[in-house]
């Protein structure tokens, strides 16, 4: 990228945002130089019950220990609902724009307190205790937001459960966590289709012992089977319980959430955020990466069942008062214009999504997003997955009419919030380039041993000390914690990103560079695919890679190895891939089938996934040294049985 492709802060974004360069600088410094000074400062955004003195004390050595204000007491959804009402109760603080464009509804910060209590007090009466576990599966629906606060208000640990994820993959992730409690919907809407939540997790439940209550959102008045001592309906037990609640006292490092993630071997990790550190991240990173100002609307298109829909749609919004627009839809129902129409409905001023809308969106050309008005608009903003420069400026120009700063936020589910990205006010942006570290984060390049890259270099990107917002184990297993993530590179948080730093101190994410794919924005371990897939009778063996994709950034191109006397077919090709969509839900299921005969490995049988990654890319004159593998002869047959 030529430095000519340099968008400088537009000054009348800079004369009244909350940062400015010098104020950024400054900020960074500080951050740096006097961690403890700037974050003990930096914590009052927050209501303490007891204000915390101890504010840093964390090490990446030895056994990994992360603690942040740890002396003191918060609650997660009194800094989220109770301090706002006596300032703002009126203020709108949910916009819920329906799947429907006629459906749309505004819950107050007082009415959404109100439903909070009530929820709490509902799990409180179903048994739920300070500690225990409750997971979510829910789609995007205002009780989902409410799920998470009452949890939140009661101390119990919230583990929410992708709406798309299959029952399959709920179980593991209810049983991982012993889940004591459900929160689910009969049926969910979505692109004017039905999700049959409760029928899924029904399925589920029938391998999850613990799971004593679950409590079910009325959403579609669908015919669902109830189980008596076990379900009971949101709206009938929310009537027979007060609409007031105490919040809990919880100590900064009591679990706030567990949300699970794909990593490049075995099962999904449960992530582990605790209450302080986080939600002094969830705030200070929405203020300043999307510079919000009281009154403004802000929408987030992620889902609450993602780390962004939990960070900016529920707790960064609402810590700092802010409008948040949850939307139960999708991108192109019932046209391409929804996101844009959304906009103008609801004046929307800030607009986050995600690089593979973008691209979806863009196929449609311009006319369906300049037949809307967007003058509303003032930043927009990119998470997910690196954002290709003609994305980027399609973004700019026909959403954003060049009038609005672009946010592109690089962060992942561990990190809790943002961690390099511009900030609308301080940052000239260079399209594709995530930018700058925010305060209190030490982004580090470093070479396959460990050693430090300084100056422009590409290299394997890690964090050198802690931030506020750091997850602080894998739920119940924090030796795998520390061989993730603390392992490749002694005293380094390992992203398992790889990045690039310019002239400028500018980074560029290139991508994972682990056995992790990126499909629209959603993580996917290649070992769950294969697991997937195997676990299928007429497959041998699989090997799965990501490949380059128009939209989706990458796709799944899997290679198959069939059991003897299986014939390979395209019903077999198109039943595998209703398998891995069973299995584990449809973002998991493969663009591509190629059949293996065999799979080129090495003399220790290790599959070597990076010339399987250049036949799926196409790139089959740049395979590289094949003169280790065992059997060069198998690399021969894959290239010319090429599919896709
Ligand atoms: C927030 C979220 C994390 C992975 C991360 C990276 C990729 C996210 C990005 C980006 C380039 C950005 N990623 N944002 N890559 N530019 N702005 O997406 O969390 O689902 O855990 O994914 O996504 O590869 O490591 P998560």
């Amino acid at each position: 990228m030529s430095d000519a492709d340099i968008v400088p802060v537009k000054p009348e974004i800079a004369a009244h945002a909350l940062a400015n360069r010098a104020r950024y600088e400054e900020m960074y410094l500080r951050a740096s130089s006097e961690p403890e000074a700037f974050w003990g400062e930096e914590c009052k955004r927050l209501t303490w019950m007891k204000q915390p003195t101890k504010i840093k004390n964390t090490t990446f050595f030895g056994d990994v220990s992360i603690k942040w204000f740890e002396d003191g007491t918060l609650n997660a959804a009194a800094n989220c609902l109770d301090r706002h009402l006596a300032e703002r109760g009126d203020q709108v603080a949910i916009i819920w724009e329906g799947d429907d464009p006629n459906d749309s509804k505004k819950v107050t910060y007082r009415e959404l307190h109100e439903q909070v209590c009530r929820l709490a007090n509902v799990l409180t009466a179903q048994g739920v205790k300070k500690g225990d576990v409750v997971t979510v599966y829910l789609p995007m629906v205002v009780e989902a937001a409410v799920a998470l606060l009452a949890c939140a208000r009661i101390g119990a640990v919230h583990s929410v459960v992708f709406g798309g994820f299959s029952p399959d993959s709920l179980a593991s992730r209810v049983q991982d966590c012993g889940s004591v409690a459900l929160i689910t919907a009969d049926e969910g809407r979505r692109g004017g289709r039905k999700v049959a939540l409760k029928v899924n997790a029904d399925e589920a439940l029938k391998t999850c012992p613990s799971v004593k209550s679950v409590v079910v959102v009325k959403i579609t008045g669908g015919d669902v089977a109830m189980q008596p001592g076990r379900d009971v309906w949101l709206h009938e037990e929310a009537a027979k319980v007060p609409a007031t609640h105490e919040p809990v006292e919880m100590n900064a490092e009591d679990p706030l959430f567990i949300l699970y993630t794909s990593g490049s071997t075995g099962k999904p990790k449960g992530v582990l955020h605790t209450t302080g550190g986080y939600m002094v991240w969830a705030s200070f990173t929405h203020q300043y990466v999307f510079d919000y100002h009281p009154g403004e609307v802000y929408w987030c298109t992620a889902d609450v069942g993602w780390v962004t829909g939990h960070t900016y749609i529920v707790y960064g919004p609402l810590a700092n008062g802010a409008t948040t627009l949850m939307f139960e839809g999708v991108p192109n129902y019932p046209s391409t214009s929804r996101f844009w129409e959304v906009i103008d409905k609801h004046k929307v001023n800030i607009f986050y999504t995600a690089p593979t809308a973008i691209r979806a969106l863009m196929r449609d050309g311009e006319e369906p997003v300049k037949k809307t008005s967007r003058k509303s608009l003032r930043i927009l903003g990119s998470v997910g997955e690196p954002i290709n420069p003609e994305a980027w400026h399609w973004y700019d120009r026909v959403v954003g009419e060049h009038r609005c700063p672009i946010v592109d936020t690089w962060w992942q589910t561990e990190t809790g919030g943002a961690l390099i990205t511009p900030l609308p006010g301080a940052t000239a942006l260079k399209p594709g380039s995530a930018t700058l570290p925010l305060p209190g984060v030490k982004p580090m390049l470093v070479d396959g041993e460990g050693h430090e890259l300084r100056g422009a270099t590409e290299g394997n990107l890690c964090i050198a000390d802690s931030w506020p917002g750091q997850m602080r184990t894998v739920y119940g297993d924090h030796a795998r914690f520390v061989q993730t993530y603390f392992s490749t590179f002694k005293g380094l948080y390992f992203t398992g990103d790889g990045a690039r730093r310019d002239e400028d101190g500018y980074y560029w994410i290139t991508g994972r560079v682990d056995d992790v794919i990126n499909v629209s924005g959603h993580r996917m371990g290649t070992a769950e695919v294969e697991s997937a897939l195997v676990a299928h009778q007429a497959v041998a063996e699989a090997a799965v890679v990501g490949f380059p994709h128009d939209i989706k950034g990458q796709g799944i191109y899997a290679y198959v190895t069939l059991v003897a006397d299986v014939e390979p077919t395209d019903a077999l090709r198109k039943e595998l891939i209703t398998w891995v969509r069973k299995e584990i839900g449809p973002i998991a299921a493969p663009d591509v089938i190629q059949w293996a005969p065999g799979l080129p490995k090495t003399r220790s049988g290790k599959i070597m996934r990076r010339i399987l990654r250049k036949i799926a890319a196409n790139e089959t004159e740049s395979l590289g040294d094949t003169s280790t593998l065992a059997d060069p002869g198998v690399v021969t047959d894959l290239v010319e049985n090429r599919a896709g």
